[in-house]
């Protein structure tokens, strides 16, 4: 079937309508699949106040029940996740396999923030004063307005949504120009978990569609607590200080250049498996897509000729058929940027449309030019190396700082990868690859990467506002530092 067709189809099984001047191209073949209507800043900035008179309402609304409302959408999420994960095939180009686990993805971080909901607590401080108490609470932070791309095209909106609904915070989501379709699906799946839900504000869980000027109305409302952005690096640096020029608060997810050190003790079934899914996996197109491979010369010659069979094998073609590993670049300006950093890409001819390539291996034994930049495509540099030290200073020297590891049977090695003195990014995996990060971390990087965090542990936390409490249950009024003052 076209994607087309198959979109048509989808998208009626998921309850989305409607069409507009916002087209929609599958990479699958290039043509379009669809389309919605595109926001005016008007719109835009309405959204934000309507967020802002919801937040008024929510924040009031217990935690406990917030996080009804996101078990809900995982219900909704669940019963969907087959044809929603096949709407992620024909907007992102991603394999069958890879759109259900961006589905699971979202899932399982439903499930996590409910859990979360009754675990936001504080502390109990030791007060200096007799007879006072000193707390620390975590209060809604306001509106969260969620930028995402194309490569996670519902995902990371699950990411950032389920924590800010549960933490009691309104989300207003700008995704992707090039996926709209699959965001006007998740909303559709909102909708009806919110009409279950009952009594949840209007303006709760907002989408704005459209590109640039859309985004930039979003980060310059003044009503957005906290902006929460995933994309490139240039994205991050023009959005950042607009945000912190009015005080907001932002979360950055930017840029990675991730690399992996195959020391000479390494299970070596296990690196090329775990390389293989980390640098040609999702096209080379996720931020945590392995970049930088880093050999140990005593077995580089054997690791490369085999990946280099192993590249030569991998199925590229349509993502819908079982046997694909590596489905089409999103674009035609994906494709001319690969080939940008490596004239000799490989085009594969599928059908009459969509960008398909070949992965790539390239050695060098400098780290300069295109090596330094994140390329959004599946280029994997090889570099050798020979003492341990050497092998951080080169996973380390690049400005990205996202995600890294190591293949060692050495706990020695293993152990000073994950120490302070080792991997300064922001993931650091011992015998598994950079990519396919759980939800149960912490998910994001240092340096250019933006030092924004999100997921599991305690990222929730940049969804609140930290209030500390000292409270006097006594009859006098001590000072702190025993300042005697008046009378
Ligand atoms: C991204 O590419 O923006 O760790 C996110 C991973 C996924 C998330 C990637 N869980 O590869």
């Amino acid at each position: 079937m076209s994607p087309a067709n198959e979109a048509r189809e989808l998208l009626s099984q998921l309850g989305v309508g409607g069409s507009g001047g916002l087209e929609s191209r599958s990479p699958i073949d290039g043509q379009v699949i669809g389309s919605v209507a595109e926001s005016t800043s008007t719109e835009v900035s309405k959204a934000c106040e309507r967020g802002q008179a919801a937040f008024l309402q929510w924040r009031n609304v217990p935690a406990p029940r917030r996080g009804e409302l996101v078990r809900l959408i995982g219900e909704e999420l669940r019963a969907a996740k087959e044809p929603l994960a096949r709407l992620v095939t024909l907007e992102a180009g991603k394999i069958v396999q890879e759109g259900l686990g961006e589905v699971q993805e979202m899932i399982d971080i439903c499930d996590y923030a409910v859990g979360l909901s009754r675990q936001l607590y504080g502390l109990s401080i030791a007060s200096e004063r007799p007879n006072h108490r000193m707390i620390e609470q975590w209060h809604p932070l306001g509106v969260v307005g969620v930028i995402t791309a194309f490569n996670f095209p519902v995902a990371v909106w699950a990411w950032n949504a389920a924590l800010a609904i549960v933490c009691g915070d309104p989300v207003i989501w700008k995704p992707s120009e090039k996926t709209p379709l699959t965001a006007a699906a998740v909303m559709a799946l909102a909708e009806r978990a919110l009409q279950k839900f009952g009594d949840a504000p209007d303006g709760l869980l907002r989408c704005v569609q459209g590109g640039r000027e859309v985004g930039e109305a979003l980060v310059g409302s003044h009503r957005i607590a906290l902006l929460s952005a995933t994309g490139s690096t240039a994205m991050g640096r023009a959005v950042g200080p607009r945000v912190a020029e009015r005080f907001g608060r932002s979360l950055l997810e930017l840029g990675g250049n991730n690399a992996m050190i195959v020391a000479p003790s390494a299970d070596l079934k296990l690196a090329e498996r775990a390389i293989l899914f980390s640098a040609a996996g999702t096209a080379g197109q996720r931020c945590t897509t392995l970049r930088r491979l880093i050999v140990h010369e005593s077995i580089a010659d054997g690791l490369v000729a085999r990946l280099r069979e192993l590249f030569a094998r991998v199925n590229v073609g349509d993502p819908r058929d079982r046997g694909t590993l590596v489905g089409p670049l999103i674009d035609e300006a994906a494709f001319e940027s690969m080939r940008q950093a490596y004239p000799e890409t490989e085009q594969v001819k599928i059908g009459d449309g969509g960008f398909y390539v070949r992965p790539a291996i390239v050695e060098i034994d400098r780290q300069q030019g295109m090596v330094r930049q994140e390329t959004f495509a599946p280029i994997l540099y090889v570099l050798r190396y020979r003492e341990f030290e050497e092998a951080i200073d080169l996973n380390n020297d690049v400005v990205q700082g996202l995600s890294s590891s190591i293949f060692t049977n050495d706990m020695k090695e293993a152990e000073r990868f994950v120490t302070a003195a080792g991997s300064d990014c922001g993931i650091a995996n011992v015998n598994i690859g950079t990519s396919g990060a759980e939800i149960g971390g912490a998910f994001g990087g240092e340096k250019e990467t933006g030092g924004g965090r999100e997921s599991g542990s305690d990222s929730w936390r940049a969804y609140m506002r930290r209030s500390t409490n000292t409270i006097n249950y006594g009859n006098d009024l001590p000072l702190a530092q025993g300042i005697e003052f008046g009378v």
